[in-house]
């Protein structure tokens, strides 16, 4: 399938947006990136959310089709731009891939995002300790099965031992993790992948960026 230029509709800060830009340049596929969302705003006004009616960053547009949801569109791109790149070759694995990509929807994003917006984006004065205590607690504990999946595995990435798109939503969370100003457990499996990644020229470029 020939690459044409897509369009990314989303600040370059938000881990969800970064999920794409990582794809995209993992993959080769060239794009434009338009800010929107945060402090660039736009993204409750009527041309963006004819486009995306959950008025959230990121969007894209490949032509006259539009896409929103960040792990939909990385499934998206493999599977149109990939030729088999990304995607582990057995049905086990590609589950496996999928699981923990889910996974950060469903269970490390809603416990670390709140441990992230508390540090980085709340003045210490105005911080909810209790709740980032609470954030802290639920986010160990999910980075201890990932850890513990590693472990029991072996495996060099999460869904086997070559790079795959189950490492995109996680590996985005990551590199977050060991930015923040927090005592953490030790989580050497975790860490041995986190050094993989960093390993990648688009992971530098996409990911490990400052906080904001
Ligand atoms: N489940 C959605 C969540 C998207 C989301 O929450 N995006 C955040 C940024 S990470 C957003 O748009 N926040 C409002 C803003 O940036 O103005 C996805 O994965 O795409």
């Amino acid at each position: 399938m020939e690459k044409q230029r897509i369009k990314i509709w989303g600040r370059k800060d938000s881990s969800n947006v970064q999920k794409v830009l990582w794809c995209c340049d993992e993959l080769g596929i060239p794009f434009d990136r338009i800010d929107i969302g945060g402090r660039f705003g736009g993204n409750k006004e009527k041309p963006y959310l004819a486009m995306n009616p959950n008025g959230l960053v990121p969007t894209i547009e490949d032509g006259t089709f539009i896409l929103w949801e960040s792990n939909s569109i990385v499934r998206y791109l493999v599977d149109r731009y990939g030729q088999g790149k990304l995607l582990p070759s057995t049905p086990e694995a590609r589950a496996d891939a999928n699981r923990w990509m889910d996974w950060q929807l469903t269970t490390l994003g809603p416990a670390i995002v709140p441990l992230f917006w508390g540090l980085v984006r709340t003045p210490p004065e105005k911080r909810d300790q209790a709740a980032m205590n609470q954030a802290l607690e639920k986010t160990n504990e999910a980075w201890t099965m990932l850890e513990d999946h590693l472990e029991k595995t072996k495996n060099r990435y999460l869904a086997g031992n070559a790079f795959s798109i189950g490492d995109i939503p996680l590996g985005v969370w990551i590199y977050r993790w060991f930015q923040l100003p927090i005592e953490r457990p030790e989580f050497p499996k975790l860490k041995g992948w986190y050094d993989r990644l960093s390993e990648r020229q688009p992971y530098r470029t996409h990911i490990m960026i400052p906080m904001t």
